[in-house]
């Protein structure tokens, strides 16, 4: 039987935690004094919460002892966990079960490969824990995408070589990650912000379980 990898970041992929995201750090920044456009909020997407941070105050032209860096992190984090909490199978994104369904009955590996410290709780909140053959996230990995790393972590995990190995991300630095990974990459969103991927589909209700096939045999 053909195999290839499947590889899902999950933040703006399989749930819109990106919105809270946004929501946690944009009330950070402005009690920093700071405040940013969901434009500039596309550079915080796939990226690590100390690099998230760092850019935010780069915008903002201010600096942070260690300590206050710290807390500010913390600070974010929690009201993103006040949102995490609430969730539930409700908020996976639309057609996203359809093609794990697929991936599952074809019998191809699937891992998460995200960026996010939450990945296992929030796959847990929303039930999709167990789906998963393998699972990399923030927790796993020390270099922040577009570095490889996370995805070469994934496809080790799944005993896939990176080139059998597809990423679906919904971020600049994921879509470049892939690309690093020699990996085939689907950017979910905007033609025009993730025009370096190699596939582009405004979400999933635009991928056919046909072309998933393809991609297995090709
Ligand atoms: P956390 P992904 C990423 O997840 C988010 O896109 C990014 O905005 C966030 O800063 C990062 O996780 C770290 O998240 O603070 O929960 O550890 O898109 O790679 O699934
Ligand atoms: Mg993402």
């Amino acid at each position: 039987m053909i195999k290839k990898g499947f590889i899902f970041d999950l933040d703006g992929v399989i749930v819109d935690t990106a919105k809270y995201h946004f929501l946690a750090w944009r009330n950070l920044a402005n009690s920093l004094g700071i405040d940013f456009t969901e434009k500039e909020n596309e550079q915080l997407k796939g990226v690590s919460r100390v690099k998230s941070l760092e850019k935010i105050l780069q915008w903002g032209n201010k600096t942070l002892s260690e300590d206050e860096f710290m807390e500010n992190m913390a600070r974010k984090n929690q009201e993103y966990l006040s949102y995490i909490n609430k969730m539930d199978d409700s908020e996976i994104l639309p057609d996203v079960p359809k093609i794990l369904n697929y991936l599952v009955e074809s019998k191809q590996p699937i891992s998460l490969g995200s960026a996010s410290k939450n990945a296992r709780a929030i796959l847990k909140k929303v039930n999709l824990f167990d789906t998963f053959d393998a699972i990399v996230d923030g927790t796993n990995v020390s270099k922040a995408k577009p570095d490889p790393e996370v995805f070469l972590n994934a496809a080790k995990e799944l005993k896939m070589n990176p080139e059998d190995c597809i990423v679906f991300e919904d971020s600049v630095a994921g879509v470049q990650a892939a690309n690093n990974a020699n990996m085939i990459s689907i950017g979910i969103g905007e033609a025009s912000v993730l025009h370096e991927a190699d596939y582009v589909f405004k979400d999933f209700t635009e991928i056919s379980t046909e072309f998933i096939q393809q991609l297995i045999e090709k």
